[in-house]
């Protein structure tokens, strides 16, 4: 029975991996969790009566505290799923995306190096440090050029993890995960926001009420999207890789654009629509009644798009013997029909 450290523990894949690993493992898990004034723990209620599962406090922006915690609690496994990780802000809060991201894991590292150094470490890289990619589909092997701040930070805690693991022998790891989703997704990613309002759409059909249209940016930028359960097996099986320690990447080797998101889940709802005018003109317009279902703005652009990104999961297959069981259709439809029923 092993003590496992998850940070970020009450977001999307913190919660995931804490399910995953009491399902799978005898492990312990301790989450990690920074106090707010509004208690944000919906992902992980469920656990709190479980005896293999505890919340601590752990803020890991503050070096102090994440000294005292690793002393204390000399962890086995110490996965770093805190993060601030909507790349939109990272323009606008550039320092705080480097501190969270990038000095935050250099805490960590330091920590255990000195106290725990047994201690197998993961922490979650980013498709987003590829960036502005030379390569299609990119492999473990493609250069970092990020284009975001968020891009930049994920990069700067990869060289970081690398020379730990090279230069303090450490057992530290980070995955390069493409977007993953799912029903614990947060409300500002593109995914989570069309199911959203996709589904409010349907109910506003149905109450024959007026249709609030969705707003978005750029709809050709393409992303390979996954299931989020599917990828905290793979970080569990990079965490225990009979080869050693070695980064991979997880995707689904597939890529479509937010249009084609957008497409799939209105044709899911049953929605026939078409697109009309150019630029920041277009709209989707419904057969039905011509309403407006989805419009345009210009807020949601980014000051440097990542246009695609498209990633080769052969190695994490070969080597790790991990693949994802969700297939696109499959990812939107989980993703639409939770957000109907939680409208009631
Ligand atoms: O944007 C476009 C936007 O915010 C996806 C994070 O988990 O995955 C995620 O980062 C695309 C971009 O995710 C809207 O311009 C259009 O091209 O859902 P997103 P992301 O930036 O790809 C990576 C792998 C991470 O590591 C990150 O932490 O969608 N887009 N219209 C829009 N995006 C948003 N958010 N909202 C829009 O209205």
């Amino acid at each position: 029975m092993k003590k496992v450290l998850i940070t970020g523990v009450t977001g999307q894949d913190g919660s995931l991996m804490a399910d995953y690993l009491l399902k799978n493992t005898q492990n312990t898990i301790i989450g990690g969790i920074r106090r707010l004034s509004v208690k944000n723990h919906r992902n992980v209620e469920r656990l709190e009566n479980n005896h293999r599962f505890k919340l601590i406090d752990l803020d890991v922006t503050d070096h102090q505290n994440t000294n005292e915690v690793i002393l204390r609690e000399k962890p086995d496994y110490f996965i770093n799923f805190a993060a601030n990780s909507f790349v939109g802000n990272s323009w606008s809060m550039p320092v705080n995306h480097m501190e969270t991201n990038a000095m935050a894991v250099l805490y960590q590292l330091s920590a255990i190096s000195k106290f725990c150094p047994e201690c197998r470490y993961y922490n979650a890289g980013s498709s987003e440090e590829f960036g502005d990619v030379v390569n299609c589909p990119q492999d473990e092997n493609h250069p970092l050029r990020p284009r975001s701040p968020y891009g930049a930070s994920k990069a700067s805690a990869r060289h970081l993890v690398k020379v730990y693991r090279d230069s303090y022998n450490l057992y530290a790891v980070q995955g390069w995960l493409f977007n993953h989703e799912g029903t614990r997704r947060g409300e500002e990613f593109v995914t989570r926001k069309i199911s959203k309002a996709v589904a409010t759409i349907v109910r506003q059909i149905e109450k024959q009420e007026k249709i609030t249209p969705l707003s978005l940016g750029n709809l050709d930028s393409r992303r390979d999207w996954s299931d989020a359960e599917d990828f905290v097996e793979g970080v569990w099986l990079m965490l225990n890789n009979k080869l050693g320690p070695k980064d991979y990447i997880l995707s689904s080797g597939e890529t479509y654009s937010i249009r084609q998101f957008v497409e799939t889940c209105f044709s899911l709802a049953e929605i026939e629509c078409f697109w009309v005018g150019s630029g920041l003109s277009e709209k989707l317009i419904s057969t039905i009644k011509g309403s407006t279902l989805v419009n345009i703005n210009k807020e949601f652009y980014r000051p440097a798009e990542v246009e695609v990104l498209l990633g080769d999961p052969s190695l994490a297959e070969k080597e790790l013997n991990w693949k994802r069981k969700t297939d696109f259709e499959g990812l939107v439809k989980k993703m639409y029909k939770n957000d109907y029923e939680l409208l009631g």
